[in-house]
């Protein structure tokens, strides 16, 4: 697949404009898209259209495609797989492949202890079992979750997930026991450091919830959906120690953070901290469903025979590609690839800010930076500046994400496998967008 940006038609082309319409007489209109155009193919740092268009991927279908989305050694073990077999249920006959991942999950994830992992099919699925077992483990029933978090759109995590539209407006009512804290926001909460902003949080969940009625708290090292928030240095670090003297399961939500992204294998990692559970999902699987939870093996292992599980969870070709992706991350230095990516994004949109008051911020870890938009005199969020930016780029063949609980975010999180030059192609487009 051709490494460039190249447009052949207006975006949309005539063919995604037909699929467009074909979409909005069949699909319910609840399912948006980010892109008005149907993709036909993509690899390294690009996605290929049904016009033709190659357009430059600086989203990796939200932090998935982390090794691309065709990554051979993830296309042959999942086409060696699929010829073996599709699924057996691993409750019923149980295959290798799930007990490497797990295995390899155990070895991979912070800390030295004794651990174990269960596998499901989405992230929101592997928090709601991060949560059982955590309920289970201690016998408590509270959850503490955080300002601008997302966890997903099932019912107990669309409770954990702090945006009302569009992932709870009107879909309620929803799972109880879930309390919200504040984050620690640093350019938004006058500089407060790591270790002040967690007391801000545990004073009040002492106070509004107890500790001994609180079975986990659950937070992203780095908040995904909620705009990139990067905790000052210390907070994670003060709310696990918090955690552990109070018996209170820690649990690091992953899920967009995880599998080389920021630049270590978890996010957890460059503040030092080991989480009692770890959930994950996204990059795990160079592009197939899977998600999992892992963690400590005494509160792995509280739950009873049978009580966790479900149909799909640990799919064989799911697996299968997991095992290949992890091989790949590993053989082709991908994690150290993340933080160069970093490093050029970071270079890139600095230069843009110098000048540019309307940039407040630019934030994160490796492949997982963020800008976020602002009124330069009163500092507010600016979506629609945001939006038009992130449009003008669609127009031109990027391919960018915006996020952030005001929507005034724009997110890259490119394929780790794109090149230097695709990035730079990408950044001077995005400075055109932002001049226009
Ligand atoms: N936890 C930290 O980022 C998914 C959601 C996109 P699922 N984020 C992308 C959307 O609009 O639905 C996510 C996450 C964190 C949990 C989840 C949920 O993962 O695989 O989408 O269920």
């Amino acid at each position: 697949m051709e490494q460039r940006r190249r447009l052949v038609t207006a975006i949309p082309g005539p063919r995604s404009q037909e699929l467009m319409a074909r979409k909005k007489a069949a699909v319910a209109f609840g399912v948006g898209t980010t892109m008005p155009v149907f993709a036909a193919g993509a690899g390294g740092g690009v996605v290929v259209d049904v016009d033709g268009n190659h357009l430059i991927d600086l989203g990796s279908g939200i932090a998935v495609t982390s090794v691309g989305a065709s990554d051979p050694r993830v296309v042959a073990a999942v086409t060696e797989q699929v010829r073996a077999f599709t699924h057996t249920c691993f409750m019923v006959t149980p295959y290798e492949g799930y007990v490497a991942v797990a295995e390899a999950l155990n070895r991979l994830t912070p800390g030295t202890h004794d651990k174990r992992t269960a596998l499901f099919n989405s992230g929101a699925e592997a928090v709601e079992n991060a949560v059982k077992i955590a309920r289970l483990a201690t016998g408590r029933p509270a959850v503490a979750v955080f300002d601008h978090a997302y966890h997903g759109r099932t019912n107990l995590t669309m409770a954990m997930t702090a945006k009302s539209m569009p992932y709870k407006h009107g879909f309620g009512p929803f799972a109880p026991e879930v309390y919200r804290a504040p984050l620690s926001y640093p350019y938004r909460d006058g500089g407060l450091s790591g270790a002040d902003a967690a007391a801000r949080a545990i004073d009040q969940l002492d106070k509004q919830v107890g500790a001994a009625n609180l079975a986990a708290l659950v937070i992203e090292p780095i908040q995904g959906e909620g705009g990139f928030i990067t905790p000052a240095p210390g907070f994670l670090a003060a709310l696990a120690d918090w955690c552990r003297k109070h018996g209170v399961v820690f649990i690091a939500d992953e899920v967009q953070t995880g599998f080389a992204r920021t630049g270590a294998w978890f996010a957890s990692e460059h503040e030092n901290v080991v989480p009692d559970l770890i959930v994950t999902a996204k990059g795990i699987a160079g592009g197939l469903p899977l998600s999992a939870v892992t963690g400590r093996a005494e509160i792995m292992d509280a739950a009873h025979t049978g009580g966790l599980g479900g149909t799909y969870g640990g799919n064989p070709l799911a697996c299968a590609a997991a095992l290949a992706a992890i091989e790949t991350i590993e053989q082709d230095g991908l994690i150290a690839r993340a933080g160069r990516i970093g490093e050029l994004l970071t270079a890139r949109l600095s230069a843009l800010r110098d000048g540019d008051p309307r940039i407040g911020d630019i934030r994160g870890r490796g492949a997982m930076i963020a800008v976020e938009l602002v009124e330069p005199d009163s500092g507010r969020p600016d979506a629609a500046l945001a939006k038009a930016v992130a449009a003008a780029a669609h127009r031109r063949g990027v391919i960018v994400l915006t996020c952030g609980t005001y929507g005034n975010v724009l997110r890259f999180l490119p394929p780790l496998t794109i090149s230097d030059d695709l990035l730079h192609d990408a950044l001077d487009v995005l400075g055109e967008a932002l001049a226009g």
